[in-house]
């Protein structure tokens, strides 16, 4: 792990808390998957915690993240209510989405965060538009886009780093470098393997972090973050990481040997910082047990009120579906008052 130094104790106490509260309600999803109280994929991101927590935790409240369809962890980090982030798995009326998204499209306006994208690559273009209103509101947000080694590889990737770069888009683009898309490896899907390079032909500059220590994350993603802010221009950051289950509940990983999977595993993030806030003074290994409770409390009590909330009812299948008439809001690229350019104005 690189050392780089801790930040003030009650910040680091709770990226470590944010971490095993990710990891504890992870565990709970997936058994309830196995008890088949959720439908559909469930894709979970245990291993990738120091990623989401350090990344996350470098963006301002009012800024926007956006991510893919492995983002039950991103949820939680922002503040969604865990049992909400639960109910959506189990399809609920409860559920942060009212139970229509699911696993994959979990979605918290209210915290700035964008989803969950079921389709690889196409949260990309997504955050660009997100980067270019807010230049044309003159805000200072920033948005972080998210997305796997596999997703570096879709057309949407070039489109994108260039009109981010074209245009001086405020985006921090972070690929989490798991090692594998879906059971193909990097080496096998990815020319080049050094990710945070793969934009430089674009006018995108790399950055590298270590995704499984949050200090590191934390460290390079603010940097990117300042860059995106204050200098006008976008930015990619690599994240390695590495995840120990499977892509979904669904994998059988015959792609990988255990031994590498159990390699990875003596690097756990969670395991390694908390050892290190103990071995500083940090935490106490009593206050780290009862973080540790308290976590798998959240959980357990996030799967009791996804039991108890209703399933939706059916003749509300098509409500907000469609947006109708006079529900439609802003402005269009097709304007008809004639061409130029208009930033933000209200056209009544
Ligand atoms: C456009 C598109 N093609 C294929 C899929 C099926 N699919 C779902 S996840 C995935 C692998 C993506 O891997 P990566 O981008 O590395 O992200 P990770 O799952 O490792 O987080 C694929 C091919 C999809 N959802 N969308």
């Amino acid at each position: 792990m690189a050392d780089h130094p801790l930040p003030e104790p009650e910040v680091a106490r709770e990226w470590l808390e944010t971490m095993l509260r990710i990891r504890r309600f992870e565990e709970r999803a997936g058994e309830q998957y196995a008890r088949a109280k959720i439908g559909g994929f469930l894709h979970l991101a245990i291993g990738e915690e120091a990623t989401i927590v350090g990344s996350t935790r470098a963006l301002r409240a009012s800024d926007y993240l956006i991510g893919t369809y492995r983002t039950h962890g991103h949820t939680l980090a922002r503040g969604s209510e865990p049992g909400r982030v639960m109910a959506e798995l189990f399809g609920r009326v409860d559920g942060l989405c009212r139970g229509r998204g699911g696993s994959m499209h979990m979605f918290d306006l209210e915290r700035r965060f964008l989803g969950g994208y079921g389709i690889v690559g196409g949260n990309l273009p997504i955050a660009a538009g997100f980067a270019l209103a807010h230049d044309y509101l003159r805000t200072e947000d920033v948005t972080l886009c998210q997305f796997g080694d596999g997703a570096s590889n879709q057309g949407t990737f070039g489109e994108t780093m260039n009109l981010a770069a074209l245009w001086n888009l405020p985006v921090v683009f972070m690929v989490t470098n798991n090692r594998f898309g879906m059971g193909t490896a990097l080496e096998r899907h990815s020319a080049q393997t050094d990710l945070q390079r793969k934009g430089e032909g674009y006018g995108v500059p790399g950055m590298e972090c270590d995704g499984m220590d949050v200090v590191d994350t934390f460290r390079v993603t603010t940097e990117a973050v300042r860059i995106a802010r204050e200098e006008r221009r976008p930015v990619l950051v690599e994240a390695l990481t590495y995840r120990f289950r499977g892509h979904s509940m669904a994998d059988p990983e015959e792609y990988r040997t255990k031994e590498e999977v159990e390699e990875y595993r003596r690097r756990d993030p969670i395991v390694t910082f908390g050892d290190r806030l103990v071995a500083e003074g940090v935490v106490s290994a009593e206050e780290r047990a009862a973080m540790d409770a308290e976590a798998t409390r959240i959980a357990d009590e996030a799967v009791a009120f996804a039991d108890a909330s209703p399933a939706p009812e059916p003749t509300s299948l098509y409500d907000d579906v469609y947006v109708l008439g006079g529900e439609v809001q802003g402005w269009y690229s097709v304007d008809e008052r004639g061409a130029g350019v208009r930033r933000g104005e209200d056209i009544g």
